[in-house]
């Protein structure tokens, strides 16, 4: 498609993506009134959703990475505002949404279902308050405060700490001689209860990053030996971008590999960023280490998706550009301190300004560029896609606007012969629908019966899936193979209806040839795009149901209450006490024997509603046909005047030029995006 490969050497801003949304919408509404009662086969109801979706759209950025990574500076230094609370843990199970907002405001929803919200408060006091309930004081690094707090939204309060527990909390955590630290446990758990463990928390700011369509989420640190919690693998799994965040040294990170490997889904993988921080700290090795880290990621993350920051820098660019001074900015914040003098004595060396010295070590001017391509680039392709469905609509308006002309002008010479000329293309149309059955049974016979490549790839997804859930060894693996199952049956289903839409457009344009020539007629355009969204909805049915189950899975991904997962998502009731639901390996065999017996069920019905969507394409097809005949028909019956017809011939072409302007302004639009 020469519309990828145009976009591939894209340099998308969202700026530029902002100013030619507003552009389309306006085209699509002058659109709408031209084309006024006439169908030019475009499926209004399926375009109207599609800008719908332009206009609701958000990306959604997720940033992961170790414990002390400097996730939360990151952001702070990309949203040029120092709001989240950095150089204190942040709580395991506490990720924050930041979005923009014009007023500021803080939402903290506890498990309880308690909710605060603060509002209108200047900034130290939101970042107080953020800093108090998302992390975790510093003394409580060495226990496992997330499973603590698991267990507590779970099962309410911890009264008492017992053998029991902290064996169970050892064999979770992996830290070993957690006996030694009962007191802090205690002093820890019996002081959190629903009332106060955060489970969402939503920071709108008016921070001056121009994009109000960008949400972030600053996300709990991921540590080498577990994963991550089902929350974030939620925020991960539907982020339009992930940052993994790492310190450049030592660029060897297997948190990072075992986050690619074994944490996210193959489609996620797409949206991946490897983003090396505290490059400043060392400047030297800055080049080396970066392309270090590109040799060693090479087979799991392309090149150029990997970049070397430093955010401390980039933090002190943006205050220079508010107006502070170098002796202020030094003055304020001493992990700024060091940095300021280095640079100064830099910048005179290389002959840079102040604020030049600070933007072009931080790294930030190749990073933001790329990342807004690449978050734009698909909405772009979509309103290219838009632009040329409106065009094609255009045309088909011209054309029948054209074919009226030239009937309403053989009315005006012989009446006789207009008439003769009418049935002969109803003739036609008939002849050409019954064509199209022919074309749509001999799709069946491609597209469906146990032989079709439908059958084939579905048959071949269960085969691997089943593999993969049988070998994957925890619930982590188990969990991110349901999703990557649920995803390419998604591709499964989606390339079958573009195999199918291509099939009936081809056969349709071979026999149109034939049938213009011979009946003048023109084939009625039909809009292969929406049949398949549509298609695809009565497809996706199925993709709900497998939403919810994950969902629920999701929802009790917690080891201590298996039994409540087991109940409520499936029929079978399995009883297990309490002693055995420490026994997670019981709990994990009959886990994965559920999930494969779901899958194999999903793909089951999927099948079917496959078929269903099917007998779409035969619907709409004949409905076309119809009301192409219609048309004739009434031609036939009206009786028009001379002065008539030449008003009516009159105003259609009045129509086809304003028409003709809009495809003009259309294809200068078109150029412009590709450009
Ligand atoms: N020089 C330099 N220091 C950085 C950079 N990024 C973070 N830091 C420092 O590293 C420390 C930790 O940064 P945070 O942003 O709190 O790290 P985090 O990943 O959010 O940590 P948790 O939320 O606890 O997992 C802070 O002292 C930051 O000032 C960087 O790019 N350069
Ligand atoms: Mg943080």
């Amino acid at each position: 498609m020469f519309m990828e490969r145009a976009l591939q050497k894209g340099n998308f801003r969202l700026t530029d993506y902002k100013i030619y949304k507003q552009q389309i919408f306006q085209l699509f509404e002058n659109y709408k009134s031209l084309r006024g009662e006439i169908n030019d086969g475009i499926d209004l109801k399926s375009l109207e959703t599609r800008i719908e979706n332009l206009k609701n759209n958000q990306f959604l950025i997720a940033v992961a990475g170790e414990v002390k990574a400097g996730k939360s500076t990151f952001i702070n230094s990309l949203i040029k505002e120092e709001i989240l609370p950095t150089d204190v843990l942040q709580a395991t199970n506490a990720l924050i949404e930041i979005f923009y907002s014009k007023r500021p405001y803080l939402k903290i929803t506890y498990a309880s279902g308690k909710i605060e919200v603060i509002e209108e408060e200047a900034k130290e006091i939101l970042k107080e308050k953020l800093k108090e309930v998302a992390s975790i004081p510093e003394d409580y690094r060495d226990i496992p405060v997330n499973l603590i707090d698991l267990y507590i939204v779970e099962n309410g309060e911890l009264m008492m700490i017992d053998d029991d527990f902290i064996k169970y909390l050892e064999e979770r955590s992996g830290i070993e001689n957690l006996k030694e630290l009962k007191y802090k446990i205690e002093n820890y758990a019996f002081s959190r209860s629903r009332d106060n463990i955060p489970v969402k928390i939503e920071l709108g700011y008016p921070f001056p990053w121009e994009f109000d369509e960008i949400r972030l989420v600053d996300m709990p640190g991921v540590n080498a030996i577990g994963g991550i919690h089902d929350i974030s693998f939620s925020f991960l799994d539907k982020a339009n971008a992930i940052l993994f965040i790492h310190p450049i040294k030592p660029v060897e990170s297997e948190s990072f590999k075992r986050f690619i490997a074994s944490v996210i889904t193959n489609k996620s993988k797409e949206n991946l960023f490897l983003i090396l921080t505290h490059s400043a700290v060392f400047l030297e090795e800055r080049e080396r280490l970066l392309e270090e880290a590109k040799r060693i990621y090479q087979n799991l993350i392309s090149p150029d998706r990997i970049f070397a920051v430093d955010s401390v820098l980039k933090l002190i660019y943006e205050d220079l550009k508010k107006g502070k001074t170098l002796e202020e900015i030094k003055k304020e914040q001493k992990q700024k301190r060091k940095w300021v003098v280095y640079f100064k004595d830099l910048a005179e060396e290389e002959k840079l300004d102040e604020k030049e010295v600070f933007i072009k070590y931080s790294g930030f001017e190749e990073l933001v560029p790329a990342l807004e391509n690449f978050l734009v680039s698909a909405p772009f392709l979509e309103l290219l896609k838009i632009l040329e469905l409106i065009k094609e609509g255009y045309k088909e308006q011209i054309a029948i606007y054209n074919e009226t002309i030239r009937l309403l002008q053989s009315q005006k010479k012989d009446r006789e012969e207009f008439l003769a000329e009418i049935e002969r293309r109803q003739i036609g149309l008939k002849k050409l629908e019954t064509y199209c059955y022919f074309v749509l049974e001999e799709a069946a016979t491609v597209f469906m019966g146990v032989d079709s490549p439908i059958e084939n790839s579905l048959d071949q997804l269960k085969l691997d899936y089943y593999d993969k859930f049988i070998k994957s060894a925890d619930i982590e693996e188990l969990r991110k193979y349901y999703r990557d199952a649920e995803n390419e049956l998604n591709v499964v289903v989606q390339e079958s209806l573009k195999n199918i839409s291509k099939f009936f457009r081809e056969k349709l344009e071979q026999v149109g040839e034939q049938f213009k020539e011979e009946y003048n007629i023109q084939i009625p355009k039909i809009d292969f795009s929406a049949i398949e969204e549509t298609c695809k909805r009565a497809v996706a049915k199925k993709e709900e149901i497998i939403k919810e189950v994950v969902e629920s899975i999701v929802e009790n991904w917690n080891f201590l209450k298996p039994w409540k997962w087991l109940k409520s998502s499936r029929k079978k009731r399995v009883v297990i006490g309490v002693r055995e639901v420490l026994d997670s390996e019981a709990f994990f065999k009959t886990l994965k024997n559920n999930l494969i017996e779901t899958f194999i069920e999903v793909v089951e019905e999927l099948r079917d509603q496959f078929y269903r969507a099917f007998e779409f394409y035969k619907k709409s097809i004949g409905k076309l046909l119809n009301e192409k005949r219609a048309y004739l028909e009434n031609l036939k019956k009206e009786l028009k005047s001379n002065e008539m017809i030449d008003y009516e011939i009159l105003m259609l072409q009045k129509n086809i030029a304003l028409i003709e302007k809009e495809v003009k302004t259309i294809e200068e639009f078109i150029e412009r995006l590709l450009q």
